[in-house]
């Protein structure tokens, strides 16, 4: 798991589900990405906006933010109306690099963007196909319900069909409701299929710049089934500190209370922090919060479990 340096992700959908907006949030950016070709090669900005522009994409290409380079993504277009050889161009890829030898290839999580915007078709032909034939294998598959935000006209709807007035938890109630109805409809068209997504996240206005992708976040934490790649993206990602103290007390701290009885308390502070630090991006600022933390709280109340735990 060392030897693993990025995190894979490929995020695939339609034309305009939201995809590069989710990218450039995860890498709190603004910015265009760099796309390089699958040998490193830079690929020139002209080049760069007329791929991401047109909605057409190379999935062997490597997309990363220099705000963020620990990311690594592959951008998959919608196939609904591509032509088969895209289709298969994509299933090979998923197939190869969800399965490769080579650690920094391998994808580590898919993220498959259903717009919300167009949830009268929410699941099309293609991608059920896509469901039916392709498997991940151990690469857990997120369904991303996007731009849930842009149901709020629809719920607007509902309201005046059903004469009702237009107040702001009426829409904010019928919102949810609806966000409930199509995530259920797709969970029961997708759960019908040979290989169905692990899990399930919705995100809205993520075009706007505080958006929070928290609950993509730790969704595809808690599908990886390996703890290195959990906390490689834990540590990895900056959308949520408080995503890393969930992780580092959930997956260290407990695991040290329960593997030593009370009273057999041995503490290392040094292994103790390197342990924990682990899980948080590699960065001062948060280094010394964590020292903060340990000294202040956390040592003081757990001073009776013993910590000797290596993982
Ligand atoms: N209302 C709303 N609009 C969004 C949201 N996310 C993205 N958008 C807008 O949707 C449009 C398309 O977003 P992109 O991120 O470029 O979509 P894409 O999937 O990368 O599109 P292609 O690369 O063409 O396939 C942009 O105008 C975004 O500002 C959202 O959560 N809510
Ligand atoms: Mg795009």
């Amino acid at each position: 798991m060392k030897n693993i340096k990025r995190f894979r992700i490929l995020i695939m959908g339609r034309a305009n589900a939201g995809k590069t907006t989710i990218l450039q949030r995860v890498c709190n950016s603004t910015a265009e990405p760099e796309v390089y070709d699958g040998k490193g090669n830079k690929i020139d900005g002209v080049a760069v906006q007329g791929t991401l522009t047109r909605g057409y994409h190379n999935i062997e290409h490597e997309i990363l933010f220099q705000s963020n380079p620990g990311f690594v993504f592959h951008d998959s277009c919608g196939f609904e109306a591509g032509s088969t050889h895209q289709y298969d161009e994509m299933k090979k890829f998923v197939v190869d690099r969800a399965t490769t030898r080579k650690v920094n290839e391998r994808i580590h999580a898919i993220w498959f963007c259903i717009p919300m915007a167009e949830c009268h078709r929410t699941v099309t032909a293609a991608e059920e196909k896509f469901f039916n034939e392709c498997d991940t294998g151990h690469v857990p598959l997120i369904v991303v319900l996007t731009k849930a935000d842009t149901l709020n006209l629809d719920a607007v709807q509902e309201l005046e069909d059903e004469g009702l007035e237009i107040e702001e938890d009426k829409v904010v109630e019928k919102e949810r409701k609806l966000l409930e109805k199509w995530c259920a409809h797709i969970k029961d068209m997708l759960h019908k299929c040979n290989f169905p997504p692990r899990a399930y996240v919705s995100l809205q206005k993520m075009h706007e710049q505080d958006a929070d992708c928290t609950t993509l976040m730790q969704s595809t934490a808690n599908s990886l089934n390996e703890e290195g790649l959990q906390k490689l993206l834990i540590s990895t990602q900056q959308s949520s500190v408080a995503l890393c103290v969930e992780y580092a007390v959930q997956k260290t701290l407990k695991k040290c209370m329960q593997q030593y009885p009370q009273g057999r308390f041995v503490l290392d502070v040094k292994f103790f922090e390197h342990v924990l630090m682990s899980w948080f991006p590699n960065c001062e600022k948060v280094s010394s919060f964590m020292m903060w933390w340990i000294s202040a709280g956390v040592v003081t109340h757990f001073s009776s479990c013993g910590c000797h735990d290596s993982m």
